[in-house]
């Protein structure tokens, strides 16, 4: 989609500071982290959030979450982090191309707000 930050960060049109990419999956700090570390992991292909992924997205998801695991490693906080996914305005989404926040480096309250 040409006018999704997201997918054009993917395309390479955007700059972000990338973490990690591979075919399917691209990783890059949030612009405005909320953390010390603070990532951000995105299919390369449009999906509004997770609620419109359907069955046939399971593996894309599962690439996804590995990946989160993969990055909060080697990012040195795979003794604590939080993997969230914001689904719809009213949960805080504001970019609507499906993403999972890692966020790590800081004691993480609960619940969240
Ligand atoms: P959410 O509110 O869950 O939809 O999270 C969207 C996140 O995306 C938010 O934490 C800020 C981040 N963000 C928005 N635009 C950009 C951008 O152009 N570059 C980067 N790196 N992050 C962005």
């Amino acid at each position: 989609m040409s006018d999704c930050i997201f997918c054009r960060i993917a395309a390479g049109e955007i700059p972000a500071q990338r973490v990690h990419e591979d075919e399917h999956v691209v990783a890059f700090h949030d612009l405005h982290p909320q953390a010390p570390t603070h990532v951000l992991i995105i299919p390369r292909r449009h999906l509004v959030s997770l609620h419109a992924a359907g069955d046939e997205e399971g593996l894309l998801l599962g690439r996804l979450l590995l990946a989160a695991r993969e990055i909060a490693e080697r990012l040195g906080i795979g003794t604590g982090y939080r993997v969230v996914t914001n689904c719809g305005a009213s949960a805080g989404q504001s970019v609507f191309h499906l993403h999972l926040h890692v966020l790590g480096g800081r004691p993480l309250g609960w619940p969240p707000g």
